[in-house]
């Protein structure tokens, strides 16, 4: 089986009917920005079967514009929390919290790539988009400072990266739901997020569904607040995406106002750079401070479109590079909090590397963007299609046959985000 064919096959196994868990077993739900990447592999070769991903995605919005992490389209007993801790009156049953805003950006993308016969199903997904971002807007940054919040590391994507642990210890650990992981049974527990982090994950959790999931009232009283540099980067990469679909389908007053968000998110994502550490950081809402942890999410500003700050933030690649260190490690490697195997807090991401090589390239680091894209062609070729790899040994680790991962492959293997 050719590689092309291989990663095509993944997807095709990981299929559960218009929806793509992320690996069997270990995931086996539709994950939110899971899907919009994969929507993107997918268009590679079966159009239909993209559009299809993003719909049965959005069986999961609910009325108040949110698109959930997680959509719990069928019954399963592999993970947790499944849909009784959450408690969540919707159907499908969902979980209650966001993850990264890629859709807007897979839409365009699946769009750009299907063309003329993908009008029509981008027209009746548009007002979907334009609700979710109003959530962002309504639900997590009501004052329009232009920064969204963040407040559980799981709507972050990036679940236990080091930026969240001082922001963490203000959550207390105990929970109410008795905590029965079923990731430790599948992959090595060295590999996952700590026990303590998981309680304070499930305390959040609990916090939440006792707001009846009032999206207000979440926002006033979570006790772990941020402005992850990750989020809002794709949120601003997500509203230029939604802008290019409203010139099509949308109002006059809907592209004014997304123009004005956008112009306020420029500025205040730009605000997020530190001298200090040469990098953009996220900021923890209720300390104020930015959290002085380099992550890999600190390179997507790039891919949001700030090109100021490209060249110095490519140089500190290329010289992980010359130090034979796998692009790009979720974490600082010369970082106290680096761990090479431990899911954030050092591995390399395949999704996270697509973004930072399109932003890169788009920012005119064309050689540096091919290094991210080489390197992580060869962690797949040599390791497989894991969930993440090793930056040090380049071992793949986590879950295999990743659906995410054989997406990207698919893309870099047409030279997209080279
Ligand atoms: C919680 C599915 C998801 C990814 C996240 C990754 C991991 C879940 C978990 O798996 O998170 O959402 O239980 O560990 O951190 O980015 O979307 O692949």
């Amino acid at each position: 089986m050719s590689r092309i064919e291989a990663a095509r096959a993944i997807l095709a196994a990981n299929d559960r009917g218009g929806y793509t868990v992320p690996t069997d077993r270990l995931y086996p739900f539709q994950w939110n920005w899971d899907s919009a990447f994969v929507a993107m592999g997918w268009v590679t070769f079966d159009a239909e079967r993209a559009w299809r991903e993003i719909e049965r995605l959005l069986e999961g919005q609910w009325q108040d514009g949110l698109v959930p992490q997680i959509v719990f389209h069928a019954p399963s007993d592999d993970y947790f929390p499944g849909p009784d801790i959450w408690g969540v009156t919707h159907k499908p049953p969902t979980s209650g919290i966001p993850q990264p805003p890629v859709l807007a950006t897979a839409v365009r993308f699946v769009l750009e790539r299907h063309g003329a016969a993908g009008v029509e199903r981008a027209r009746a997904i548009y007002p979907r988009l334009v609700l979710n971002h109003l959530w962002w807007q309504r639900a997590r940054d009501p004052e329009a400072t232009g920064l969204a919040a963040t407040l559980h590391p799981w709507e972050t994507g990036m679940d236990n990266s080091p930026a969240w642990d001082a922001a963490l210890e203000r959550v207390p650990t105990k929970t109410r739901t008795e905590i029965r992981r079923r990731d430790t049974g599948h992959i090595d527990p060295a590999f996952r997020p700590r026990g303590i982090e998981y309680q304070r994950f499930v305390h959040l959790v609990d916090l939440f569904r006792e707001t009846g999931w009032n999206a207000r009232r979440m926002l006033d009283i979570s006790p772990f607040k941020v402005a992850d540099v990750g989020t809002n980067a794709i949120l601003l990469r997500a509203e230029r995406d939604l802008l290019a679909l409203a010139e099509q389908f949308g109002s006059t007053a809907e592209r004014a106002a997304i123009s004005e968000r956008i112009a306020r998110k420029e500025i205040v994502l730009a605000g997020l750079w530190d001298d200090a550490l040469g990098h953009y950081l996220s900021r923890d809402l209720i300390g104020g401070n930015l959290i002085p942890v380099r992550t890999s999410a600190g390179f997507l500003p790039i891919f949001a479109g700030l090109h100021e700050r490209a060249r110095e933030l490519a140089a500190r690649l290329e010289g992980w590079r010359a130090r034979n260190i796998a692009l790009v490690p979720s974490t600082d490697p010369d970082a106290a909090s680096f761990e090479p195997q431990r899911y954030w807090r050092g591995p390399v991401w395949a999704v996270v590397n697509w973004m930072i090589a399109r932003g890169l390239r788009e920012a005119g680091e064309e050689a540096t963007a091919a290094s991210v894209s080489a390197d992580t062609r060869r962690l797949v070729g040599e390791a497989g299609f894991s969930e993440y790899f090793n930056p040090m040994d380049r071992a793949g680790i986590g879950g295999e046959t990743f659906s995410w991962t054989a997406a990207i492959d698919l893309l870099l293997g047409e030279g997209e985000g080279r």
